[in-house]
């Protein structure tokens, strides 16, 4: 129940920021092994900073309850090389 359509792509050994929005109601963008965890408000801007030093795929899931389908708001962030990043 954790994987997802489409991942989130980042390159490794890179400062990447993550704006975090939402377009209905309050989520929470959580990801505990990258040290994630942001507030997405509709009509607002949060954001977040990570540096990942390997490549892997990070999972995490919605933690603010914000519905029924609350249970099934996976994420999933991939972490490759810049080399396969820019590809
Ligand atoms: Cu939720």
């Amino acid at each position: 129940m954790l994987e997802v359509d489409n991942r989130v792509i980042i390159p490794e050994l890179t400062h990447t920021r993550f704006v975090i929005s939402a377009a209905d109601v309050i989520h929470s963008y959580a990801c505990p092994s990258l040290g994630i965890k942001a507030d997405a408000y509709p009509g607002r801007l949060n954001q977040a900073s990570v540096y990942v030093n390997r490549p892997g795929t990070f999972f995490g899931q919605c933690s603010e309850i914000c519905g029924i389908l609350h249970s099934s708001m996976p994420i999933a962030i991939q972490s490759v090389s810049i080399k396969d990043f820019l590809l």
